[in-house]
């Protein structure tokens, strides 16, 4: 069975099933958690997907079969979507080989392949993605970089939050000495959440509040420290050799490699692939966060991202309140961008 068919199935059951069941009480604790989350998913997705799926519907309505002309407008819909020049010239040479080879002439069947295709372009082989951060070996250390304004500091935030509700212990680290007024931001967090944080003063060296703050989640037997950094602009380039001694810091006391997100702001476009490049050539990333994916209409950027940098995204921000971050799911974020073509017939 096609990838299509399976979300079809998938979701559309779940859909059917909120409708049936009459009392809201029989359901388990985990069931209403995977409900609400596909209900995120479909709202923060909703811009996108009137973009892409509704004329994507509009252009198969128009042909009656597929030619050279309606390849080249699902192009111009990729392309609008932010799928990346790459992504999309990939995709499209693989659906005209398809299409030629199995004689496939109708677009809702190219339809239906193009889901397939962005969905096994995603999967690379051979890595076994674990979006959720690991407790194997505790404490974690989570540093999140990116640029000033995508989202770091709320999205620690709500990863903060979305782990204490797992019962973990944990620790946030304001290293971002540089901007004025970062610090205040997250201990407000913090106290929200009512968790401890370690801060500097302003201007110290990140690396020394690092330092003070790791070794304060070891002393703790904290799960989780998760360090926030300074907008580091790619081309200031002692702000990244500061970024880089922030992580041989913790390299040295916890004896392995951090995990390191680095978060982009999805209404960047392919401004933030691009800040992904600069990023990826200077420290290890371990995975992305998209934020702001309910802020704009061009949500296939995670797909140029996967295509481009081979970098898996992790974590998704689907609006801005604390519970607006989910982990991410390849399911639900094909059905989310392209439930409008997968309706029942
Ligand atoms: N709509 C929306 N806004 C977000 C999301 N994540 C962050 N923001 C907003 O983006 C702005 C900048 O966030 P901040 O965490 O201060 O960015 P930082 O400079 O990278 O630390 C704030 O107004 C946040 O509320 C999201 O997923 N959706
Ligand atoms: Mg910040």
């Amino acid at each position: 069975m096609g990838l299509f068919k399976f979300l079809k199935e998938k979701f559309k059951k779940k859909e059917k099933e909120e409708v049936s069941e009459s009392s809201e009480s029989i359901k388990s604790e985990e069931t209403k958690k995977e409900e609400a989350s596909l209900e995120k998913y479909n709202k923060g997705l909703e811009k996108s997907r009137k973009n892409f799926s509704n004329k994507l519907e509009e252009l198969t309505k128009r042909y009656q079969e597929v030619n050279e002309e309606y390849f080249s407008e699902l192009e111009e819909i990729l392309i609008e979507a932010d799928c990346g020049v790459s992504f999309t010239l990939n995709i499209l040479e693989d659906l005209l080989k398809y299409s030629k080879e199995k004689k496939i002439t109708s677009p809702k069947e190219i339809n239906e392949l193009l889901v397939d295709r962005m969905f096994l372009n995603y999967i690379k082989e051979g890595d076994d993605i674990k979006n959720e951060i690991s407790f194997d070996v505790t404490p974690q250390v989570l540093i999140m970089v990116g640029v000033n304004g995508v989202g770091k500091t709320t999205t620690i935030a709500k990863l903060a939050k979305h782990y204490i509700d797992e019962h973990k212990k944990v620790l946030l680290v304001a290293a971002d000495t540089f901007r004025a007024g970062a610090k205040e931001q997250l201990v407000v967090w913090a106290d929200r959440l009512g968790i401890d944080i370690v801060t500097g003063e302003e201007n110290e060296d990140p690396a020394s509040v690092t330092y003070k703050g790791v070794s304060k989640g070891q002393k703790d037997n904290a799960d989780l420290i998760i360090v926030d950094t300074a907008g580091r602009l790619q081309n200031k380039k002692n702000l990244m050799e500061e970024l880089k001694k922030i992580v041989k810091v913790i390299e040295k006391l916890i004896n392995r490699s951090p995990e390191c997100f680095l978060v982009i702001d999805a209404t960047t476009g392919q401004n933030g692939v691009l800040q992904a490049a600069a990023f990826k050539d200077l420290i290890n990333i371990t995975g992305i966060v998209i934020t702001k994916m309910d802020g704009t209409s061009k949500g296939g950027i995670i797909l140029a991202i996967r295509e481009e940098l081979g970098i898996p995204v992790r974590f998704i921000g689907l609006g801005e309140k604390f519970d607006d971050l989910e982990e991410f799911d390849l399911d639900k974020y094909l059905y989310g961008l392209c439930s409008g073509l997968i309706k029942d017939e």
